[in-house]
C-alpha cells in the first residue's frame, strides 16, 4: 500500500512538472577534450596541446580552467598552456584536467617522442667517459664520437648489425651509421670499464 502511494506521488510530481513551461538546464562542465588526440615529436621539440572545456551541449564552457601534467616528464614535459616538449625517446601520456567548482573532467593525449637521428659522444679528454653513456638512435641514424688529446677507441660487441670499430684516435671525431634495429654495446679496450651503449629503434 505505501508504494501505490509512493507511486501515485510520482506520478502527480510528472504531471505537475508537465504543465510548467521547460527551462534549458543552466550551462555545466560536462567534458573536456584535448587537440590533437595524438603527436610525434623529436627530442627538443615541442607540440601545441588545446585544451577545450564543454557544456551538456557540446558548447564551450568558459568557466573552466585547464591544467595541464604529463605521466611521464623523463619522455615528455608539459607546460601550463599545454606546450609539450620532447625529453627523451618513449611515450608520455599528457592529461588535461578541465576545473568547475568541483566538478573535474579530465582528458588525455598520447605523444610518442622520437629517437633522434645525429648525437655526438664525446670521449673524455680528461676522464675514461663515454658522455653520454647510454643513447637511443633512430634507424639509419647516425652517431659521432669525439676525441680530443687522450687516445680512446669504440669496440663493439659481438651483435649483427654493429658498425665498423673506431680504432684508437686522438684530436679527432669519427661518425658511424646504424642501419639496424637493436642494441649496440661498446667498450674503450684501453681503459676498463669505460662504455656505453647505442640503443637503435
Ligand atoms: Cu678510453
Amino acid at each position: 500500500m505505501r508504494r501505490f502511494f509512493a507511486l501515485m506521488a510520482l506520478v502527480s510530481l510528472a504531471a505537475c512538472s508537465d504543465d510548467e513551461p521547460t527551462q534549458p538546464p543552466a550551462p555545466a562542465l560536462t567534458s573536456v577534450t584535448v587537440t590533437p588526440p595524438t603527436a610525434s615529436i623529436a627530442v627538443g621539440a615541442t607540440s601545441q596541446l588545446t585544451g577545450a572545456a564543454l557544456d551538456q551541449n557540446g558548447a564551450p564552457f568558459a568557466a573552466a580552467t585547464i591544467t595541464w601534467a604529463s605521466g611521464t616528464p623523463a619522455n615528455a614535459t608539459v607546460s601550463a598552456t599545454g606546450l609539450v616538449t620532447g625529453v627523451a625517446p618513449g611515450t608520455a601520456v599528457i592529461t588535461a584536467t578541465a576545473t568547475a567548482g568541483t566538478v573535474t573532467r579530465t582528458a588525455t593525449a598520447t605523444i610518442t617522442v622520437n629517437a633522434p637521428n645525429a648525437i655526438t659522444v664525446v670521449a673524455g679528454a680528461a676522464a675514461n667517459t663515454f658522455t653520454p653513456q647510454d643513447i637511443v638512435l633512430a634507424v639509419g641514424g647516425t652517431v659521432t664520437w669525439t676525441f680530443g688529446a687522450r687516445p680512446h677507441n669504440v669496440i663493439f660487441g659481438a651483435t649483427a648489425g654493429a658498425p665498423t670499430n673506431v680504432p684508437t684516435t686522438t684530436n679527432n671525431s669519427v661518425s658511424r651509421t646504424f642501419p639496424t634495429a637493436g642494441s649496440f654495446t661498446y667498450d674503450c679496450t684501453l681503459h676498463a670499464g669505460m662504455r656505453g651503449t647505442v640503443t637503435v629503434r
